[in-house]
C-alpha cells in the first residue's frame, strides 16, 4: 500500500532547506533510514522513513523549503499506513522535541530524556517494537566544547554518534560533503591526522614538527644518550611552556646593605662551618612576601575554575648537578631563620648532586627559586614550574652607578626576573610582588618585621 512520509516535528523550523537527498526513485528503504537531510538556520536534520519499502514518487527537489507535515515522497510499502505516526526529527533540539513527545503518550517515557551529563554517553534506548515514534538528542561531545557550537555544526547523526565514538570534536572539522557537510570520510582522514601527529590534527593550529636533519652532512657527530633525569625535566618543561602563557617581569633589588650584613657574618658562618650565600636571604624574603601576596603561590585547579591557596611555604630551589637540572623542595621557610636555611640549601644541593633526594624531597612545592648568580648573565626568563604559578630567577649581583637624586653611588644590585602564570597572575600581581621583594632585600630587617 502507498505511504507518504511527511516532515515530522523539525523543532518549530519553517521552510528548512532541503540540502540533500539521499533516496531515489526504485530504492527499497529500511525503517529508519534517512531520506532527506533538511537544514534550518540552526541545524540540519535527517529525516528518517517511517515505513520500510519501495520509493515510487519524490516530491521534494534540493532547495525546496519545507516545514512539518510537508510530504517527502511515496513509498510502496507492505505494512500498514503509517504517514499518522508522528516521527521526531533527528538533529532537533531537545527542547523543540519535548511537545512532540507530550504529543504521543504511546512512547515510554525514557525515549524523551534529553542527554545529560549522566547519560550523555549511553546510546539512545531502542525504539519499541511497533513504535514509529524517535527521539534522539544530540549527545554533548567528549571534547569541552559547548554542545550548541556542536550542533551548529552541518553533520548527520551517524556521523556525530561516530564522532562521539572517537571523541572528536566536530567543530575542529570541515567538511567535505555539499555545503560543507562533514561525512564520516572527513572523520577518517582526521583521526588519522590525529595520530600522526598534533600539526596536522589541528588543521595548522597545532605545533609544527622540527624535521629531521641528518647534520652529518655537514661535518663529523656524535651522539649521545639522554640521561633519564635530563628526558623528563624536558618533558616537564615542554608542558610548562606549551600550557602556561608566560610573561616574565623584571627588578633590580639594591643588596648593598645585604651584602655588607653577609660579609659581616662570615665568620660566624665560617666558625659554623658554612657559607652564607645570598640564596639564604632570598629563600626568607620570598617567603615573607609570599604571605603577602598568596597568589603568587597558589595553583589553579585542572578545570581552571578553582584557585587552590596552600598556607603552607615550601619553596623549589633549583639545583644544577651534572645529571642535569633538579628541584628540592625546602619546607616551611616561612618559620626557619638564615642559619637553618642555609644548612639546609646546602645539604639538599648536595644530595641533588649526589642523586640522593627522595621523591618526597622534591614535592610539595609552591614557587620555586632559580639563582645562576653564581654561574653569571645579566638576565634570565625562567620557565614555571607548573603547577606552581610563578617563579623567580636570580642573576648575578653587580656593582652598578645608582642615582640618588643628586649623585650617582655604587650599589650592589641583584638582578630579578620573575616569570608567572598569566592565566592566574596579572601584571599588577607580579608588580606589586617583584616591588615588595626588592624592598625586603634592599633592608633586610623587614624580614623579621
Ligand atoms: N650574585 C653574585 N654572586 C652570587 C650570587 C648572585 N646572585 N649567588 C651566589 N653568588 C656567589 C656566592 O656568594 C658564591 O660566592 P663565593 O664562592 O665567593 O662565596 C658563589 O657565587 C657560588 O655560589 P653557589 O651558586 O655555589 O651557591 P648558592 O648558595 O648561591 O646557590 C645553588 C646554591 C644550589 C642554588 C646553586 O649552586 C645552583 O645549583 N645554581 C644553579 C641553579 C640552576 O641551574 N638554575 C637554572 C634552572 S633552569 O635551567
Amino acid at each position: 500500500m502507498p505511504v507518504t512520509i511527511t516532515v515530522p516535528d523539525i523543532g518549530g523550523a519553517e521552510g528548512a532547506e532541503v540540502v540533500e537527498i539521499l533516496v531515489a526513485v526504485g530504492d527499497e528503504i529500511e525503517l529508519e533510514q534517512s531520506l532527506i537531510v533538511l537544514e534550518s538556520d540552526k541545524a540540519s536534520m535527517e529525516i528518517p522513513a517511517t515505513a520500510a519499502g519501495k520509493v515510487v514518487e519524490l516530491r521534494v527537489a534540493l532547495g525546496d523549503a519545507l516545514s512539518e507535515g510537508d510530504a517527502v515522497l511515496v513509498l510502496e510499502s507492505a505494512e500498514p499506513e503509517a504517514t499518522e505516526v508522528t516521527t521526531v526529527a533527528e538533529g532537533a533540539s531537545p527542547e523543540a522535541n519535548s511537545p512532540a513527545v507530550e504529543a504521543a503518550p504511546e512512547v515510554p517515557s525514557e525515549e524523551a530524556v534529553p542527554a545529560t551529563s549522566e547519560n550523555a554517553n549511553e546510546e539512545p534506548a531502542p525504539s519499541p517494537a511497533g513504535v514509529a515514534t524517535q527521539l534522539r538528542t544530540e549527545q554533548p561531545s567528549t571534547d569541552a566544547v559547548a554542545p550548541s557550537a556542536e550542533a551548529s555544526v552541518y553533520a548527520g547523526p551517524a556521523v556525530r554518534k561516530l564522532a562521539r565514538e572517537f571523541g572528536i570534536n566536530l567543530t575542529q572539522l570541515s567538511g567535505s560533503g555539499p555545503k560543507g557537510r562533514i561525512l564520516k570520510e572527513d572523520l577518517h582522514a582526521f583521526s588519522k591526522a590525529r595520530m600522526r601527529g598534533p600539526d596536522t590534527a589541528q588543521g595548522g593550529a597545532g605545533l609544527p614538527t622540527v624535521p629531521a636533519i641528518d647534520f652529518a652532512q655537514f661535518g663529523e657527530v656524535e651522539s649521545h644518550e639522554r640521561s633519564r633525569l635530563d628526558q623528563v625535566t624536558a618533558a616537564n618543561m615542554t608542558r610548562s611552556w606549551l600550557n602556561v602563557p608566560h610573561v616574565t617581569q623584571f627588578e633590580g633589588a639594591d643588596i648593598t646593605d645585604l651584602e655588607a650584613f653577609r660579609e659581616s657574618m662570615k665568620k660566624e658562618a665560617e666558625a659554623r662551618g658554612c657559607k652564607l650565600t645570598p640564596i639564604a636571604f632570598v629563600l626568607k624574603a620570598c617567603a615573607v612576601a609570599l604571605a603577602s601576596h598568596p597568589k603568587l603561590k597558589s595553583s589553579l585547579s585542572t578545570d581552571g575554575k578553582q584557585l587552590i591557596y596552600k598556607n603552607y611555604c615550601h619553596l623549589g630551589m633549583a639545583v644544577d648537578t651534572p645529571a642535569g637540572l633538579v628541584v628540592p623542595v625546602i619546607r616551611d621557610v616561612d618559620s626557619k631563620g638564615i642559619w637553618e636555611l642555609t644548612d639546609e640549601i646546602r645539604e639538599m644541593a648536595e644530595k641533588a648532586r649526589a642523586k640522593k633526594l627522595t621523591p618526597a624531597q622534591m614535592q610539595g612545592g609552591v614557587f620555586t627559586i632559580s639563582s645562576l648568580g653564581g654561574i653569571g648573565g645579566e638576565g634570565f626568563t625562567p620557565i614555571v614550574n607548573t603547577p606552581e604559578v610563578a617563579i623567580l630567577g636570580l642573576s648575578r649581583a653587580e656593582v652598578r652607578p645608582v642615582w640618588d637624586g643628586n649623585n650617582f653611588q655604587p650599589r650592589k644590585v641583584l638582578p630579578l626576573s620573575l616569570s608567572y602564570d598569566h592565566r592566574v597572575i596579572n601584571g599588577g600581581d607580579a608588580g606589586r610582588f617583584l616591588t615588595d621583594l626588592a624592598a625586603l632585600l634592599a633592608d633586610v630587617r623587614r624580614i623579621i618585621m
